[in-house]
């Protein structure tokens, strides 16, 4: 069986996605997803000028030769653009081997490890009082774990705050809208909150709260330590995490779990913080990590050193990338959590997928492959649309992280 032809597609149902189909010479053809918010057309530029003029001719069952070959092969090696072109050519290659093998990509992975996938949920709201009611709507949906962010007293917007509430979408604008921050506003408002998420929901709901990079090291163990009478599960990107020793620092202060991961691209990004045990979660996904393969051997690395998964699930990680988690998560030992952020509608139409949700889990398809596809007539319909993440100054204008 040979690959005959390589095409990416880009379409814009509510929001960008760029998705790669491998064609075979025998008809079956395998997905996946490439799509990097806000820079969706670098990722679409790679893969078709440099990435799929190599494929054509080769074999689609050398899916580590394949992995090898495009990331030591392009000399320039990791980087988001890089690594989100070899995910999707991974993935459509696992898609293709599960076809080929009638059966679901988990049980190429070892098969089940657990009956579900345990998903968290995004409440969020401008006030204490908006985020109560949203964290209700999960629990009466089943979830057993919700992550929770509010609005700050005295700031006009919030990162991750926004009006609609189901199917939030941070890429609001082509040019990036822009947020003023104040992290002394910030600190004195999120332990209020989850005193009284607490108090309302009791102490076994699990509950999360992304920082979203905002803060140092000290100001993110102060707020880890401000945390701790809430049990949260996790404390997500609580710094920016070029500088991995920024962890060493938290962890020394606060018994608050730590999560990160979801803008690295190798396992060079996180093997420190893994093998030195400063994280709790690991959150890098199959999209921006270099797919099945490489993910895979980060969730194994982390395994050895008592961290969990907990990979992301935004609404710009497409269908194709969400079936192919679930296949991983449904199989690796160390599963934590499964973020899981719904697509519109339109975005479900553009790419049909037999996962589904019951009871707070998500359960792959037990279709051949990862059991999802793509309506290219339908994609057709909805051209690109530039959209950028928006970005955060402080009260006197200076650029701040995210
Ligand atoms: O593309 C960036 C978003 O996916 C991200 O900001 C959302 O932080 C996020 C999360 O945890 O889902
Ligand atoms: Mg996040």
């Amino acid at each position: 069986m040979n690959i005959v032809d390589v095409r990416v597609i880009v379409t814009c149902p509510d929001r960008n996605f760029v998705t790669v189909k491998i064609v075979t010479d025998e008809g079956v053809y395998g997905l996946g997803d490439a799509t990097l918010n806000g820079r969706e057309l670098a990722v679409a530029s790679y893969l078709r000028d440099h990435v799929a003029p190599v494929l054509i001719g080769r074999d689609p069952s050398r899916i580590e030769d394949t992995w090898q070959y495009l990331y030591k092969g392009a000399y320039w090696r990791r980087g988001p653009v890089t690594m989100s072109a070899i995910a999707a050519v991974d993935t459509a290659l696992w898609d293709i081997l599960g076809k080929v093998a009638g059966l679901p990509v988990y049980k190429l992975l070892g098969g089940r490890s657990r009956e579900g996938v345990t998903v968290y949920g995004h409440a969020n709201g401008e006030t204490v009082d908006d985020v109560l009611v949203e964290v209700a709507r999960y629990v009466e949906m089943g979830y057993r774990a919700v992550r929770v962010q509010t609005g700050v007293p005295g700031l006009a917007s919030t990162y991750g705050v926004s009006h609609d509430k189901m199917f939030y979408e941070p890429a609001d604008a082509a040019v990036p809208t822009e947020n003023v921050w104040s992290t002394e506003r910030y600190l004195a408002h999120v332990p209020s909150v989850f005193a009284r998420v607490r108090a309302e929901f009791g102490p076994t709901l699990r509950l999360l709260h992304d920082v979203h990079h905002r803060l140092t090291p000290i100001e993110a163990a102060r707020l880890g330590k401000s945390l701790e009478p809430y049990a949260l599960t996790w404390m997500e990107d609580p710094v920016p995490a070029e500088l991995q020793d920024g962890f060493r620092l938290i962890r020394q202060h606060t018994t608050t779990p730590i999560a990160v991961g979801e803008v690295f691209n190798t396992i060079w990004d996180c093997e420190r913080l893994i093998r030195e045990q400063l994280i709790d979660y690991i959150r890098t996904t199959v999209v921006h990590a270099g797919g099945i393969s490489h993910l895979r051997r980060i969730f194994d690395l982390a395994a050895l050193h008592h961290v969990r998964s907990g990979s992301h699930g935004a609404t710009d990680l497409s269908p194709v990338c969400m079936a192919a988690a679930l296949h991983l998560d449904v199989a690796i030992p160390n599963f934590g959590l499964q973020e899981y952020m719904r697509h519109t509608e339109a975005t479900d139409a553009v790419f049909p997928h037999g996962y589904h949700y019951a009871g707070g889990y998500l359960h792959p398809a037990e279709t051949p492959g990862l059991g999802v596809d793509i309506d290219e007539e339908l994609a057709a319909q909805y051209p690109y649309r530039p959209a950028s993440l928006p970005l955060n100054r402080l009260e006197d204008g200076t650029v701040h992280s995210w």
